[in-house]
Parts: structure tokens; C-alpha cells; sequence
């Protein structure tokens, strides 16, 4: 513990120092959470940190979350410092869209609508007419269908699939997943649910169709938050990274919270819903960049131009 207050203070004093502010993902450690807010950072879903960043006066952004979180951040703030815990947080959706295997399928389907999720690298942003997340993706997705696009979609298929299912849209999807959400099982669920019969089951679009299907609220984080405090139910079940256990339960003290299985006995898999490189922001890592300065972000000027447009595209979107 006295090492925890010892790095706790160490970190909030070169924050300021250094002129930088610290952004972290709602999946991140609830003590990187808490140092985020207690220093005038924030603590937000990827479209939020995105907006954050953007428009903070500090000339240093730590961005902690994953890597596509800090070249988001890069994108849209070329002339800032963006500062990760360590580079090496990356995504399974962004490592399984490779830019040269996209590039080639979306030369193969050149009458498409090229939507990308956000959980991608700059490389792969850089080909797209659009970036959404999964707060927006819905919005972006009916407005493009109304126009008559035929969109090709990457790289998440359950959440592909979901938007194409909600909205009718003509989607082809690339065959990616992540991880986490993946893990969610449909038999356990339906156990557990059965434990509580009057909790609200909130559900990740990133998780299997069987999954989203019994879910009582889909949406993304930020939206599942929400869940949380308007709904009159005093039980939820959540299908997503148990980080969010920690924004929930201070915005919604009062509130059961458990979490969905990840096994299809029921039971619960403590370690299993938590994304391995969104915990790989720690105290520790986080005092070493700020003093160091190495695990930069970076992003080449070309990539960079190419990426802010459909990005921006979204931004003005959603603003
Ligand atoms: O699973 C993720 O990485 C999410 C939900 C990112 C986001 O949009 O906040
Ligand atoms: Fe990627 Fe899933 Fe981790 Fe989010 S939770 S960063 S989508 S692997």
C-alpha cells in the first residue's frame, strides 16, 4: 500500500510538471481510473477519450488503454505528445486486420463503402471512408444505408453483425473478433439468469449474436453506464470488460452488479472478462513514461492525413 501511495503521488506530480494530462478507457485498473479522474483527466469509452484529448489545452496526452486508443489520440492532435504505460497494449480486432490483407479486400469490393471500427490501426483507418465506434456505429451505419451504400465492414463480425441485423443495411463483413467479449457464453447466461430473474442483462455488441439476443440493453460502454443508473431494476448482469465494474458502482452505489459468465456452466470466470492489454496499464509503467518519455506514439504524416478524415467524418457526425 506504501508503495501504491508512493507512485500515486510521484505520478500526479510530474503530471503536472510535464504539462500532460491522463485519459484512460473504462477498462483500465480501477487505480489508474481513479488517478485519471483525481487529476482532471478522464476516464470515457474510446469516442469520448477521442474528444477529450482533442480538446484539452496540455501539451502531453497519456493515453491509457490500447494502441489504437493512442493513435487516435496522435491523429487528431499531430502537434501533442502522446504518451502510453507501453505500446505493446494492442487489440485482437487490430491485430487480426492486417493493412495490406484490408487493402487488397477492399480493392476486391471497390463498390463498397468502407466503414471501419475504431479498434484499428492508423494504417487501416487510413483506407477507410468512415471510423465509428460502437456508440455511433448504428447512426453512421442507417445514414450511409439510407443514401443506397453498400458497405464493407471490418473487422468486428459480431458487432457487423448486430448493425446489419438493427439496421438492414447491405454489410460485408471481415471475419474479426476480440477476445473478450467473444468468451461470453449463451448457456451460462441463461443460467444465470435464472438465479436472478429480475436482473436487466446488459450486453456488449461485441459478444456472439446468442449473447446479444438475450440481452435486455446492447450498447456500448458508455451506453451500458447509462443502463446502470436509469434503469429501475436493482440487478444487472454485464457482458463486458469488468473494468467497468468501477464506473458503474460509483455512479450506481446502490446497485447489484455481476458479472455474465464466461464459462457455459454459469459460473463465473473472474480473470476471463478482462481485456490482457488494457491490463497492462499500471502504476508503474505509467511513472516511467511520464519521466522517460519513451513509448511515444507516433504515426507517419501520410498514414495521418489519411486516417483524420474519415475520423474527423465521424466526429462531426456524432457532435
Ligand atoms: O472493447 C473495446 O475496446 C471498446 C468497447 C472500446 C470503446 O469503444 O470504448
Ligand atoms: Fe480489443 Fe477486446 Fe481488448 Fe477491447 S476488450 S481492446 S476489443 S481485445
Amino acid at each position: 500500500a506504501d508503495e501504491k501511495t508512493w507512485l500515486e503521488s510521484r505520478i500526479k506530480a510530474v503530471l503536472k510538471e510535464k504539462d500532460a494530462v491522463l485519459v484512460a478507457h473504462y477498462y483500465t485498473d480501477p487505480d489508474i481510473q481513479r488517478l485519471a479522474e483525481e487529476t482532471g483527466g478522464c476516464v470515457a469509452d474510446s469516442l469520448e477519450m477521442a474528444r477529450f484529448g482533442n480538446q484539452h489545452p496540455a501539451s502531453t496526452v497519456v493515453v491509457a488503454g490500447v494502441r489504437f486508443m493512442g493513435e487516435t489520440a496522435k491523429i487528431l492532435n499531430p502537434e501533442k505528445r502522446i504518451l502510453m504505460p507501453t505500446l505493446e497494449a494492442t487489440c485482437s480486432l487490430d491485430v487480426g486486420c492486417p493493412p495490406d490483407e484490408f487493402e487488397a479486400f477492399c480493392n476486391e469490393h471497390s463498390d463498397r463503402t468502407v466503414v471501419v471500427y475504431a479498434n484499428t490501426s492508423a494504417a487501416v483507418k487510413a483506407r477507410a471512408d468512415w471510423v465509428v465506434t460502437s456508440s455511433c456505429a448504428q447512426a453512421i451505419i442507417e445514414d450511409l444505408d439510407a443514401r443506397g451504400e453498400k458497405i464493407l465492414w471490418a473487422p468486428d463480425k459480431h458487432l457487423g453483425h448486430y448493425v446489419q441485423k438493427t439496421t438492414g443495411a447491405d454489410m460485408l463483413l471481415w471475419d474479426g473478433s476480440c477476445i473478450v467479449h467473444e468468451e461470453f457464453k449463451y448457456r451460462g447466461l441463461e443460467d444465470l439468469k435464472a438465479l436472478y430473474p429480475d436482473a436487466a442483462v446488459l450486453v456488449h455488441p461485441e459478444s456472439p449474436d446468442a449473447v446479444v439476443e438475450m440481452a435486455d440493453v446492447v450498447g456500448s460502454t458508455s451506453q451500458l453506464i447509462h443502463a446502470v443508473q436509469t434503469l429501475p431494476n436493482q440487478e444487472f448482469i454485464v457482458a463486458t470488460d469488468n473494468g467497468i465494474f468501477y464506473k458503474m458502482q460509483q455512479l450506481a452505489p446502490n446497485k447489484t452488479l455481476i458479472e455474465a459468465p464466461t464459462a457455459g456452466d454459469g459460473a463465473t470466470c473472474r480473470s476471463c472478462a478482462q481485456c490482457p492489454w488494457m491490463a497492462m496499464n499500471g502504476l508503474k509503467n505509467l511513472l516511467h513514461v511520464l519521466e522517460h518519455g519513451d513509448q511515444e506514439v507516433l504515426v507517419e504524416a501520410d498514414t495521418r492525413e489519411a486516417a483524420l478524415k474519415p475520423l474527423r467524418r465521424m466526429l462531426d457526425f456524432t457532435s
